[in-house]
């Protein structure tokens, strides 16, 4: 897979994709992550790439011009499966979004920044917008990072324990079920008595209860789904 992402602020996103899981994925190979600096395409010296919004109102956005450059470059090099738009007015990220965009080859992700792009930009060339929760961040920089590493860990052999990815909470519309390690008594807290019987058929009944009993509780609506 190869993921670009478009953005006004390189270094606010790169460091996520040094660390753990996500470099292993880059390092063998799994996915390549490239940057592009907006700024690079601006309009003048200044490096004008934002401008007051028309109607009035606070906030600056993002001009078409700089975007149409940077996008149309891209696009000129190869075929993207998916050009997403980062931003709060989009329908929420979940792990169905994320299962499917992880069996894409080319992705193209546009991070908002300050009011947003001009809406011709989405118009024109965006195929899919999201954002990635009922909250408004300051840009779109963390949203990708948050979108990527989603994305790259269920790509197919990029995590160790092929099964791992598939009891994940949310993978199945539940939440994950409580998990415990050594000691098996630490100072009279205990380990359900189950998980030490070595019965996998009544442990597997247990965890898939414990997680509709959690889900149930803290996230009813994703039973509804
Ligand atoms: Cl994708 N961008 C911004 N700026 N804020 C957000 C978001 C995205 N998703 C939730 N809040």
């Amino acid at each position: 897979m190869r993921i670009d992402i478009i953005t006004v602020a390189p270094e606010l996103i790169k460091s996520p994709f040094e660390y753990s899981i996500i470099k292993r994925a880059i390092d063998k190979g799994f996915v390549e992550v490239h940057f592009h600096n907006l700024r690079a395409y601006a309009l003048n010296k200044y490096g004008q790439i934002d401008d007051m919004q028309f109607g009035g109102g606070a906030g600056m956005v993002l001009m078409i011009e700089p975007l149409d450059k940077c996008i149309s470059q891209l696009l000129a090099t190869r075929t993207y499966d998916e050009v997403i738009y980062l931003t709060p007015d989009a329908p929420t990220l979940n792990q169905h979004i994320a299962n499917s965009l992880s069996l894409k080859e080319n992705i193209l992700i546009l991070t908002g920044h300050y009011k947003g792009v001009d809406q011709r930009v989405r118009d024109k060339f965006i195929t899919k917008e999201l954002s990635i929760g009922d909250y408004v961040l300051s840009g779109g920089e963390i949203a990708a990072a948050v979108l990527c590493d989603a994305i790259i860990r269920l790509i197919p052999g990029v995590l160790g324990d092929e099964t791992s990815a598939l009891t994940d909470s949310f993978q199945d519309n539940l939440l994950a079920p409580p998990v415990y390690t050594r000691p098996a008594d630490y100072k009279g807290l205990k380990v359900p008595e189950v998980l030490l019987s070595g019965n996998f058929k009544k442990i597997d009944e247990w965890r898939l209860e414990q997680s509709y009993k959690k889900t149930q509780t803290l996230r009813p609506d994703l039973l509804n789904d």
